[in-house]
């Protein structure tokens, strides 16, 4: 039962990563926020939670040399880089995959988007990329949208147990807690429904409990 918090700003960033930290699996940082403050700053958040898993999402979609040379300014002092899975694998994503597994940070697929417009173009490559470019490029893990439980279910059925499946869109994209675990996923990405909070913590928790009741009531087959 997974929950990464999205941050896109760096406004209550820090106050958002200390007041969350233990209760949530992870944070993932956001391009808002990368340019905002720039790396340096951005990857010092981590000191105020260390233990906990920490994602660059650059949405990395450009030949190889360039998605290493965006991705070196972070390796380090992140676990893991999100790059875009359409760009293909040869010049591209095989560059990017050597490169981070050198430096033994993670590389995560996107490989479908959470937004409506998704569907025009996106969603109907999703059988190719999970059928030949995933399996090639081996990533760590993927993103799948928990707006779409379907499309989560059948990326965990082509790619089977061992892909990681970090799903958006829980809260301010309408999807519940727990949907996209209950369809095979093993993180939520939550950003606005807890970054926009009152009170971060007191909504994490919320999430949690609301994770594991969604997970009791489709383990139970409801
Ligand atoms: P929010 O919960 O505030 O909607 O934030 C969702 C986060 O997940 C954002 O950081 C966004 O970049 C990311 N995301 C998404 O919403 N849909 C996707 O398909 C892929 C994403 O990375």
């Amino acid at each position: 039962m997974g929950l990464i918090v999205a941050l896109d700003s760096y406004e209550r960033a820090s106050d958002v990563v200390r007041a969350t930290c233990g209760i949530v699996d992870g944070f993932k940082l956001g391009l808002p926020l990368l340019l905002e403050v720039g790396a340096e700053r951005a990857l010092e958040l981590r000191r105020f939670c260390s233990g906990a898993f920490w994602v660059a999402d650059l949405k990395l979609a450009d030949i190889g040399h360039v998605m290493v040379a965006a991705a070196s300014r972070l390796v380090g002092g992140v676990d893991a880089i999100i790059a875009h899975s359409f760009v293909g694998v040869a010049g591209a994503l095989e560059d990017l995959k050597l490169f981070l597994e050198s430096k033994s940070t993670k590389l995560i697929l996107v490989v479908a988007m959470s937004h409506p417009g998704a569907a025009e173009l996106y969603e109907k490559l999703l059988d190719q990329i999970l059928d030949e470019v995933a399996p090639k490029v081996g990533p760590w893990g993927v993103v799948a949208p928990a707006t779409r439980p379907e499309l989560v279910r059948l990326t965990r059925r082509k790619l089977g147990p061992s892909v990681k499946i970090l799903s958006p869109g829980v809260g301010a994209q309408g999807a519940q807690p727990g949907s996209a675990l209950c369809a095979g996923a093993d993180y939520e990405i939550v950003g606005r429904a807890i970054t926009a909070s009152e009170d971060p913590r007191r909504k994490a928790e919320a999430i949690r409990v609301a994770q594991g009741r969604a997970l009791e009531r489709c383990a139970g087959g409801a």
